[in-house]
């Protein structure tokens, strides 16, 4: 990794916005711990957004740009939802595609970075709402699995397509109302985790965004194993507090009682068993750099 990607030109500098400036020159990229931690300190990430005050999407895109392994080498492609709105402020390359498509926009793409940057890992990361995911775009999504595609699908669960001011999704929750589905859905939520590991995904997790850590972990852990093995899947229960009736502040607590025991959305985890070897292994390794980076720090410091 490395910030040569998004280095000024000297003869540029001076023209170019103070808000690039800075963040070429405070960016996480290229730090190989940057995590959640880093929110705050950093301007690579997203400075603005223009979804509800409040909104969970908001912190769940925060966690998760915090957290990317190698932001400089990874491309997004996102679809149409509240989701979409975010990206034109991020500071991380994304693709729009057309609603529902992203599945298979991303398939193509992934090929054509291995084959145009073959020494290179490129990591590419699908990120859309539950109707794009599950709804319109259900058909790329598992035929991407199916073909093992060598890619993240991130799905922001707010159980309706809230964009469009509150329709019934396959992910919303028997029995609910919304403002755009009077009747109340007629049948249980769609299990979509189940279904992904049952049509090919080497890792799944299903979870809210109340613990960063955890967030941040699922993250790098989804993106490790999609360069090694093969398709991998998280659904983040991301309420939306405009059609649920909470106010600006109770989006997190939402969730935090939504993850708690007996919650809808206790973290649920899947992962091979050759994918569990493979995380092991990743984990005692990257324990040992921490290690060894830490006593040269402590070297340096006596000498
Ligand atoms: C091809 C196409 N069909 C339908 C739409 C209309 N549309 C825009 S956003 C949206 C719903 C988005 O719902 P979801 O994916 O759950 O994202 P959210 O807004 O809830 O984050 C729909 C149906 C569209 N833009 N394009
Ligand atoms: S409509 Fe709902 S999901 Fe969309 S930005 Fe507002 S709170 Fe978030
Ligand atoms: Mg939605």
């Amino acid at each position: 990794m490395s910030k040569e990607k998004i280095k000024i030109s000297e003869a540029l500098y001076d023209i170019m916005p103070p808000e690039y400036q800075d963040m070429v020159e405070d960016a996480t990229y290229g730090n190989q711990d940057r995590g959640w931690k880093d929110i705050g300190e950093s301007k690579e990430l997203i400075e603005q957004h223009s979804l509800c005050a409040g909104c969970p999407e908001s912190i769940a895109f925060r966690y998760i740009l915090a957290s990317l392994p190698a932001p400089e080498d990874t491309v997004f492609v996102g679809s149409t939802g509240c989701t979409s709105l975010v990206f034109p402020h991020v500071a991380v390359h994304n693709i729009h595609s057309l609603f529902g498509n992203q599945n298979a926009v991303a398939s193509g793409l992934k090929r054509a970075l291995k084959i145009r940057f073959p020494d290179v890992e490129k990591d590419v990361v699908v990120l859309a709402g539950d109707g794009a995911t599950v709804d319109i775009g259900l058909d790329y999504t598992m035929q991407s699995w199916f073909r093992g595609e060598k890619f993240t699908t991130i799905c922001f669960d707010n159980e309706l397509y809230a964009n469009t001011g509150g329709q019934e999704s396959g992910l919303m929750q028997k029995g609910f109302v919304a403002k755009m589905a009077p009747v109340g859905k007629l049948f249980d939520k769609v299990r979509l985790p189940e279904i992904a590991r049952e049509s090919g995904c080497h890792y799944v997790a299903c979870m809210t965004v109340s613990k960063p850590n955890r967030v941040e972990k699922v993250l790098k852990n989804a993106i490790l194993v999609a360069r090694e093995f093969g398709p991998t899947y998280i659904q983040l229960y991301t309420p939306c507090i405009l059609e649920i009736g909470k106010q600006s502040m109770e989006g997190l607590d939402e969730m935090k009682d939504s993850e708690a025991i007996g919650g809808r959305f206790v973290f649920k985890e899947y992962m091979t068993d050759e994918v569990k070897e493979f995380l092991k292994q990743k984990d005692a390794e990257e324990k040992d750099r921490k290690k060894a980076a830490k006593l040269a720090a402590k070297a340096a410091a006596t000498a």
